[in-house]
């Protein structure tokens, strides 16, 4: 097998610590595709996995080197915002649709003023990025023209802008993209990780701004028609590695992406607790990481089949999970339970085993 090979056949999913904070990371599950695509898996510590490569000899030596060495980095900054443990908490995305069929606050932010001050709310709840959307991709949601969407979002994008907010923009849609990073969008958030335009990478490589990859595979009309993976997790990494390749190729510096696993788009309830059950491999890809799992369906598939409006303690538990991870970002709906959540799981973080020396914590005055 080749040296690439070989990296390419290993994954380490950590089992505790956080990871891309520069921390040494203590435990992992180890994950090899097998040739003829069996993945084999089993739980070691860092001193024998170390041990283990070293006796499989230098490939594999230097394949898990590589792997630790892209978990263990810290993170850089991401659109100006720190993503090393530094910032703390994980920042909290506010989403903000301004479409008529959204899937849980539909029509409510059509008109861009209430777009607007639904926003600023949410950066008073402390929201540190506002995602603002002209096109739904709920599953099923029928797609929308490009110039419908810029007629949509620009002047919400502006409006925020010029009031100093970090607007994200989730289009898939490369005219989008140019008429909103011109509007003063800071960063390009598309669920087909630049893939959905046969303009998008070239545009964004142009453009300068950060962006965020997210995994899906079809498109939100047949998306979860049939999801099939050979292991969803794996799979998924793949395809992450390989659009972060092309975006390198294209001149998009790592430093200006974000990954995302797309939890609801073309997985099924087991593929998204498999994965993210995992979140923390995906920091091996070198980038910040967003996760995106608020009111989705499959917190109501777990539970009681709560619709949308009932399903924020299990948007809420998994955000929780996912900062256990060392995901930077999180995108919500219901930014103030999800800044209390987050501050408290960071208090208690803090004040573990791994804690360090924060000196918010370490601060007895109060
Ligand atoms: C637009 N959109 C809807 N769900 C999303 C998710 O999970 N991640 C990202 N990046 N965007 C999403």
């Amino acid at each position: 097998m080749a040296d690439e090979d070989i990296e390419r056949s290993l994954y380490l999913a950590p089992l505790a610590g956080l990871p891309a904070t520069g921390a040494i990371l203590p435990a992992f599950e180890v994950l090899v595709r097998l040739p003829g695509e069996r993945v084999v898996s089993t739980i070691a510590g860092r001193s024998d996995l170390l041990a283990w490569a070293d006796s499989e000899g230098s490939l594999v030596h230097k394949a898990v080197k590589r792997r630790l060495a892209g978990l263990e980095s810290r993170c850089p900054p991401f659109a100006g915002l720190a993503m090393d443990g530094t910032q703390g908490r994980p920042h909290v995305m506010g989403i903000v649709n301004a479409t008529p069929d959204s899937f849980s606050d539909g029509g409510r932010h059509l008109d861009p003023q209430a777009a607007v001050n639904a926003a600023l709310a949410m950066v008073d709840a402390g929201a540190t990025i506002i995602d603002v959307g002209g096109e739904s991709t709920r599953p099923g949601a029928d797609a929308v023209s490009p110039d419908e969407e810029i007629r949509r979002v620009v002047p919400v994008v502006q409006a925020l802008a010029e009031r100093g907010v970090l607007v994200s923009i989730d289009t898939r849609h490369a005219a989008v993209m140019q008429a909103t990073v011109a509007a003063g969008a800071g960063i390009i958030n598309d669920v087909t990780a630049l893939e959905g335009d046969a303009d998008s990478l070239a545009v964004a490589a142009r453009l300068g701004v950060p962006v965020i990859l997210m995994h899906m595979i079809g498109d939100p009309r047949t998306m979860q028609d049939a999801p099939r993976y050979r292991h969803a997790p794996l799979d998924v990494y793949d395809a992450l590695a390989d659009r972060v390749e092309a975006c390198l190729a294209a001149g998009i510096p790592r430093e200006a992406l974000a990954v995302d696993v797309g939890i609801g788009f073309a997985k099924s309830v087991q593929h998204n607790t498999e994965i993210l059950a995992r979140l923390g491999m995906y920091h091996g890809l070198g980038c910040a990481q967003l996760l995106g799992v608020s009111r989705k369906s499959y917190i109501g598939r777990l539970s009681r089949g709560e619709p949308p409006l009932g399903r924020v303690p299990g948007s809420l538990a998994t955000a929780v999970t996912a900062a256990g991870q060392g995901v930077q970002m999180i995108r919500v709906h219901d930014v103030a339970e999800t800044v209390q959540a987050l501050t408290i799981w960071h208090a208690i973080a803090r004040s573990g085993p791994a804690g360090g020396d924060d000196p918010v914590w370490n601060d007895q005055s109060y």
